[in-house]
C-alpha cells in the first residue's frame, strides 16, 4: 500500500498527500507523523495550571498500582490525579463553550445591527422564524415591523451572554422532565459568559478539588453551549440568512475549477461569506476576473463555513478539516479566506509553496504571515469586494504546477429541524408523528447523531464511514453535522439512492417513501442544536417516553479533535444522550473520573459517555443502547414482528 493510502480513505486526499510530498510542501499528515502525542497529556495526567509544576501524574505502565502509590500520585499542591484529570476536562469544555458562545454573541450583535439597518446589504430572510422566536420569547408582535420586532429579539438574545441570574431562555425548549432534572441538580445555566468564567475559576489552582463536583459543573457549562451559545447562533443565522431547505450540491477537491479564480472560504461564521457569495456573482466582478484571463469566480467551502454556505446556497464544498492544506496543494487556489476556529497555522507555510494568498478577516483571528483584510458588517459589500478583488488579482500568479483531483460527489444537504418536520410530516401537517411511528413499528430502529472533526491520529474519514455504514445497515437513521457530514457526503451516502445500496430494509423503505437519504446533513457544528430540537420534538410528539433519555437515540464523534467537540459531547450527555467518542479519551489517566463519566453519569443524567476507538464496535455500542431504550419503551417486539406486506408498503407510501 502506498504510504498516503494509510492516511486517508479519500482518493482526492491521497492524491494530494502524494503531490504535497513531491512538491516539498509540509502538511498536517507529515507533522502528525513527526510529532507523537504526549502520552501523559493525552490521558489528562499533566497539570500545567500553576508554576509549581507542570506536574505529571501518569498511570504507572505495565504494573498494578498499590493504594499507597496511588495516594502519592499527586501534584506539588497535593492535587489528586482525579482533580487533575477532571480539571483538564472541564477546562476543555469551557474553551469549547467559549468558542461557540463567542460565535453566538457575534451573531446576536450582528442581528441587532441588521435590525437597526446598520448592516447594509443584509435583511431578515425568514420572517416566519423571526415571528416564532418573538412569540416564544414574549416579544410583542402587534403591527410592528419585522425590524422593530427583531431589535427586541436581538436584545433579549444578547442579554443571554451576560445574564447574572435566572436561567437561559432556551432551556424551556427542553422536555419538562429534563428541565426539572437540571434544576434539581443545580446545572441549569445562567448566562453563557458567567458559566465559562466560573468554570475557569473553579479549575484554577486551589479552588474546586472534588472531581464529581467539577464534572457536574462541566455539564452546566456545556449546557450553556448547547441550549445557549450554539442554539442562539443557529436561530439567528436561520432568521437572517434563511432556514435551510434541501439543496443539491457537490463535494470534494474536484469542485475546484481549472479555468476560474478559486476562492476557498474556511472557518465558522457566515456573515462575510454570505456577502462574498453575492459579490462573486456580480457582473462587474466577473468581468474583472475575465480581464485577468479567468472564466469566472468559483467559491468553495471548507469546514463549517462550508456547511453554512452549502445548507443555504448550495455552494460546493472543497473538503473537510484535514483537507484544508491539501486544497492549496492543488496549486489552483487564488485565496484561502478564513474567519475563526479550526484554521491550521500550517496553511501559511503550505501556501508559501504555491501562489495562494491566505487572508484573515476577523479581528480575533490573525495569523502570522497571512494578509489581514478585516471584514466589517457595516460595509460588508466593500469588504467582500476587496477580498475577492485580491483573489482575482492573484490569478495571474498561478503557476504551472496545478493538479485538481477528479473526485467530486453529489450530495443533498439542508435538513434543518423544520425540513425534517415538513418532509416526514406527510400531506396534512408538519410533525414528527411519522418518524415516531416508524420508530415504534421498528422500520427505523433508532436515530444516531454522528458528528465532529477529522483527526490525523486515525485514518482520515475512515472512522466515520465505517460507523455510519454500520448504523444505517442496522436501520438506524443517521443525522450529521460538521466535518463528519462531509466525510459521508464524499462517500456518496447523502443522496436518496444510498438508501437502497447501504441501508437496512426498514430504513430503506422509509427513505424511499419520503425520498430522503439515509444520512441527513443538518449543518455546521453549532447546528448540533438542531439535533437537540429534533430529539425534543420526538419526545413531544409522544409514544417514545417523556424525556430525551427515553428515546432510542445515541451520539458519536469517531474522529474528534477540538475542545468544541468535548463541549458538544458533554451537552448531549447532560441532555440524556449516550455518546461515544473515538481517537482517544482525555481522562483515561484517572479511573475514578472515567468511571464517573462512563457509568455514574447514566444514573444522574440518563445519558453517559463511552470511549471506543473501533468504529464498528462503537456503532454496536450505540445500537445496543438503542435496543435497550426500545425494550424499556416496550417497542422491542414491534421490531421483531416487522413484515413488509403490500398493505404496509402502501400505507408507508401514503405518508
Ligand atoms: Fe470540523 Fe466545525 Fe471539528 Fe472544526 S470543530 S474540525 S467538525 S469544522 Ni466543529
Amino acid at each position: 500500500m502506498a504510504e498516503a493510502e494509510t492516511k486517508s480513505i479519500d482518493q482526492a486526499t491521497i492524491e494530494m498527500i502524494e503531490k504535497a510530498a513531491s512538491d516539498g510542501a509540509n502538511t498536517v499528515f507529515d507533522r502528525a507523523e513527526a510529532m507523537k502525542p504526549c502520552p501523559i497529556g493525552a490521558e489528562g495526567s499533566c497539570c500545567s495550571i500553576c508554576a509549581m509544576g507542570p506536574c505529571r501524574v501518569p498511570l504507572p505502565r505495565g504494573k498494578e498500582e498499590t493504594p499507597e502509590e496511588k495516594r502519592k500520585r499527586r501534584g506539588v499542591c497535593g492535587a489528586t490525579v482525579e482533580t487533575i484529570a477532571a480539571r483538564n476536562f472541564v477546562r476543555k469544555i469551557a474553551a469549547g463553550t467559549a468558542s461557540h458562545g463567542d460565535h453566538g454573541r457575534v451573531m446576536a450583535r450582528f442581528f441587532l445591527a441588521v435590525a437597526k439597518g446598520e448592516a447594509p446589504g443584509y435583511q431578515i430572510k425568514d420572517e416566519q422564524k423571526l415571528l416564532q422566536l418573538a412569540l416564544e420569547l414574549g416579544v410583542n408582535i402587534g403591527d410592528r415591523s419585522n425590524e422593530e420586532i427583531a431589535v427586541d429579539v436581538a436584545q433579549l438574545l444578547i442579554a443571554e451572554f451576560g445574564k447574572q441570574e435566572g436561567e437561559l431562555l432556551f432551556l424551556k425548549r427542553a422536555p419538562l422532565k429534563r428541565q426539572e432534572l437540571w434544576r434539581k441538580l443545580g446545572v441549569a445555566p445562567r448566562g453563557i459568559d458567567i458559566e465559562v468564567v466560573e468554570a475557569m475559576h473553579r479549575t484554577h489552582m486551589g479552588t474546586d478539588q472534588e472531581y464529581r463536583d467539577l464534572l457536574n459543573n462541566g455539564v452546566k457549562v456545556a449546557l450553556a453551549d448547547g441550549w445557549g451559545g450554539s442554539m442562539i447562533a443557529t436561530e439567528i443565522q436561520d432568521v437572517i440568512f434563511g432556514t435551510p431547505v434541501p439543496v443539491l450540491s457537490q463535494i470534494n477537491l474536484g469542485v475546484l475549477k481549472e479555468d476560474e479564480v478559486n476562492i476557498i472560504i474556511h472557518g465558522h461564521e457566515p456573515q462575510l461569506v454570505e456577502m462574498m457569495a453575492i459579490v462573486a456573482q456580480d457582473h462587474e466582478m466577473i468581468e474583472y476576473a475575465k480581464s485577468k484571463g479567468a472564466k469566472g469566480i468559483n467559491l468553495a467551502g471548507m469546514c463549517c463555513t462550508a456547511n453554512e454556505m452549502l445548507m443555504r446556497h448550495g455552494v460546493p464544498i472543497a473538503g473537510n478539516f484535514l483537507q484544508q492544506e491539501l486544497v492549496i496543494v492543488t496549486g489552483a487556489v487564488e485565496a484561502m479566506v478564513v474567519d475563526v476556529q479550526c484554521i491550521m497555522q500550517g496553511l501559511v507555510d503550505t501556501a508559501n509553496c504555491y501562489h495562494t494568498k491566505v487572508i484573515t478577516t476577523d479581528p480575533r483571528a490573525k495569523i502570522q504571515g497571512a494578509t489581514h483584510m478585516e471584514f466589517s458588517e457595516h460595509n460588508a459589500f466593500e469588504s467582500a469586494k476587496a477580498i475577492i478583488t485580491a483573489a482575482v488579482d492573484n490569478f495571474v500568479n498561478r503557476g504551472k504546477n496545478v493538479r485538481i483531483p477528479d473526485n467530486k460527489t453529489d450530495m443533498i444537504a439542508g435538513f434543518s429541524h423544520e425540513t425534517i418536520n415538513y418532509l416526514l410530516g406527510g400531506l396534512f401537517r408538519a410533525s414528527y408523528r411519522p418518524l415516531n411511528d416508524n420508530i415504534i413499528n421498528g422500520r427505523i430502529r433508532g436515530v444516531a447523531g454522528v458528528v465532529g472533526c477529522n483527526n490525523p491520529r486515525v485514518v482520515h474519514d475512515s472512522g466515520n464511514l465505517a460507523m455510519v455504514k454500520e448504523l444505517i445497515k442496522n436501520d438506524v437513521l443517521v443525522l450529521q453535522t460538521g466535518c463528519m457530514a462531509m466525510a459521508s457526503a464524499k462517500a456518496g451516502l447523502m443522496v436518496p439512492e444510498a438508501a437502497a445500496e447501504y441501508a437496512g430494509e426498514g430504513l430503506a423503505s422509509v427513505c424511499e417513501a419520503v425520498g430522503i437519504p439515509p444520512v441527513l446533513h443538518l449543518g455546521a457544528c453549532i447546528d448540533n442544536t438542531r439535533i437537540l430540537i429534533a430529539a425534543t420534538a420526538m419526545v413531544k410528539d409522544g409514544g417514545l417516553g417523556d424525556d430525551i433519555s427515553d428515546l432510542p437515540v445515541a451520539g458519536a464523534a469517531p474522529e474528534w479533535m477540538s475542545e468544541k467537540a468535548l463541549a458538544i459531547g458533554h451537552y448531549f450527555v447532560g441532555s440524556g444522550v449516550f455518546t461515544v467518542f473515538g481517537v482517544n479519551w482525555p481522562t483515561i489517566g484517572s479511573k475514578e473520573v472515567t468511571d464517573y463519566l462512563f457509568k455514574d453519569f447514566e444514573e444522574i443524567y440518563g445519558g453517559k459517555w463511552a470511549f471506543e476507538p473501533d468504529p464498528i464496535k462503537a456503532a454496536h455500542l450505540m445500537i445496543e443502547h438503542i435496543d435497550k431504550k426500545r425494550k424499556a419503551l416496550g417497542i422491542d417486539k414491534a421490531r421483531e414482528r416487522v413484515l413488509y406486506d403490500m398493505e404496509m408498503r402502501r400505507e408507508l407510501e401514503a405518508v
